[in-house]
């Protein structure tokens, strides 16, 4: 059984959709990260940089204590090494879904995070890091429709990488991005959209999301955005 900690979020929803691609048995342990719960030592125990997903493997190839594992790039290759699925083990396969695995990591990931955040949570309207993260984002979006052009998925067969870049893609419109200008993306994200397992996933924690909204005030503000360094 794998424990995952959890709040439906684009990095969360990689991990409840590898699990259901991947037909693993989990149990969800939530993390409100607008009450503060990443901070819970018990947590952080888990996953140092309070930041979910994590997970525990409580029954991991070869026995022994159970594994825990932070950072969702992390988790995926975890979970597609314990399968054996999504992840090809030949080297240039391998190393072209680790490559786009780590592009959604460093790149398409925080990059549309801070263009999020200055897009819709900042408390004020700055020019300069709108269009810094907005220009940014617009490249990163056309450098994902290049690579699919010419091809299904992002590398040969449906991969962790794509399970890691669907669901930033998702909430394009929120990041105020006309997918008619990414025809290739478009395509793709609709064609995955269609997987029982990846809506499954998608779904998973859809009661915890109404909460994130109904209890997005100035409290879940300041934990989320005002986390400073420790003195
Ligand atoms: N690089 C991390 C990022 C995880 C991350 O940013 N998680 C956010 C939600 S999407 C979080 O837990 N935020 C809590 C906080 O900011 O304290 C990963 O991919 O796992």
């Amino acid at each position: 059984m794998i424990d995952l900690h959890y709040w439906p979020t684009p990095n969360g929803w990689k991990i409840s959709i590898a699990l259901e691609e991947m037909e693993l048995p989990y149990r969800v342990v939530s993390v409100h990260i607008g009450r503060g719960e990443q901070f819970e030592p018990a947590f952080l125990a888990i996953s140092p940089n309070n930041r979910m997903p994590a997970i525990v493997d409580r029954d991991p190839a070869g026995g022994g204590a159970p594994i825990p594992v932070f950072e969702s790039g992390a988790i995926l290759v975890y979970l597609a090494e314990k399968t054996g699925r999504f992840l090809p083990t030949e080297l240039r396969g391998r190393t072209e879904v680790l490559e786009w695995l780590m592009w959604q990591m460093g790149g398409l990931g925080p990059m549309l995070g801070q263009h999020g955040h200055f897009e819709l949570y900042a408390p004020e309207r700055l020019a300069y890091p709108r269009k810094r993260y907005g220009d940014e984002a617009l490249r990163l979006y056309g450098v994902l429709d290049r690579r699919l052009a010419d091809r299904e998925h992002i590398c040969g067969e449906y991969s962790i990488a794509d399970m890691a870049c669907w669901p930033w893609i998702l909430t394009y419109k929120k990041q105020g991005i006309d997918l008619a200008d990414f025809p290739h993306v478009r395509r793709w994200y609709d064609a995955l959209k269609q997987r029982p397992a990846l809506r499954r996933g998608y779904d998973v924690g859809s009661d915890l999301r109404k909460k994130t909204f109904a209890g997005f005030d100035d409290k879940a503000r300041r934990i989320l955005f005002g986390q400073e360094p420790e003195s």
